[in-house]
């Protein structure tokens, strides 16, 4: 499986200036507290921190309005080289560290262990996003098995995505996170058109499947299905440098051009081989 590694950038800056007590605000969680701590910041030293994600959908990341982690989920910071640094899972760290991604290759520096929760509130840049803020926020259903166990969020592409959004609005409290993190980003806005579900395809689907929560999972991995499909074969960009091409021929040209932008990288998952290292 040929992903494509995103990259978003942890604003550290914004992150440590937020005041004690809004990074409070959260119950059991303070904002990005260990990321800033002393004892991470001593290890991270000057590199510039990013939350990487693996895609198959590159077009869509104009349309990214967060990122998901799984609060249970074990996630490393690992060394790039002396200026970069990673979060990701450690097995996907492996994978990187083969893939000649990493300073030395097959050398894995973890630098930090944190888990979902830590990051959930960070503030992030997202590449292509028109927003120049995004947030780190909880979702269920992340695997830690697959990709590097964070994924970017694209509501109006990604029925998961979407309805995982509107789960976290409604119940804010019981998920710990802030209205804020989620209300300035809603409603999606258009990137992409299909002949099937017009320019909201992850909106429609969830209507139409009638998905009521992140819970619903075989709907969701239905109307998943239905989306990418409706994207590939009929999709039509609608902003962006190839808005008006299809989504076929705009895949490659986006990524590439993430990738010489140094915002994105390729990264293989050996298919068949996710069942040994879990976690
Ligand atoms: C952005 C995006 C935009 C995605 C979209 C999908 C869609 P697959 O086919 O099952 O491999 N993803 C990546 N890693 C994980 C993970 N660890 N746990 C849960 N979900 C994950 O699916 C790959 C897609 O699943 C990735 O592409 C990522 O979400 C998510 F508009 O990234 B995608 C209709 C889907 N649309």
């Amino acid at each position: 499986q040929e992903y494509t590694g995103i990259k978003l950038q942890v604003l550290l800056d914004d992150l440590r200036a937020q005041p004690e007590g809004e990074r409070d605000t959260v119950k059991g969680a303070p904002v990005g507290q260990k990321l800033t701590s002393a004892e991470v910041s001593s290890q991270i030293g000057n590199r510039k921190v990013y939350l990487v994600a693996a895609t198959l959908r590159p077009e869509t990341m104009y349309g990214q309005t967060n990122c998901y982690v799984g609060v249970d989920i074990p996630y490393g910071v690992y060394a790039v080289n002396d200026t970069e640094a990673w979060v990701c899972t450690e097995r996907a760290a492996r994978n990187m560290a083969f893939q000649g991604l990493f300073e030395e290759k097959g050398v894995i520096k973890k630098l930090a262990t944190l888990k979902g929760w830590d990051l959930v509130g960070v503030p992030l840049s997202a590449p292509l996003s028109p927003f120049q803020k995004v947030y780190t926020l909880p979702m269920e259903g992340v695997s830690p098995t697959k990709g590097t166990g964070v994924v970017t969020s694209v509501p109006s592409d990604s029925p998961d995505d979407y309805i995982t959004l509107m789960d976290l609005l409604k119940k804010a409290q019981y998920y710990n996170v802030e209205k804020k993190w989620i209300e300035p980003f809603l409603p999606p806005r258009p990137i992409i058109r299909t002949k099937e579900f017009g320019d909201l395809s992850a909106v429609r689907a969830v209507e139409q499947l009638k998905i009521q929560s992140q819970k619903d999972t075989k709907q969701l991995a239905d109307a998943k299905e239905m989306v990418y499909k409706a994207g590939f074969y009929h999709g039509v960009m609608t902003v962006g440098e190839f808005a008006g091409k299809p989504v076929q021929e705009a895949k490659p040209l986006v990524r590439a051009e993430l990738i010489k932008n140094g915002q994105a990288f390729a990264y293989c998952e050996p298919e068949g081989l996710v069942i040994s290292r879990s976690g």
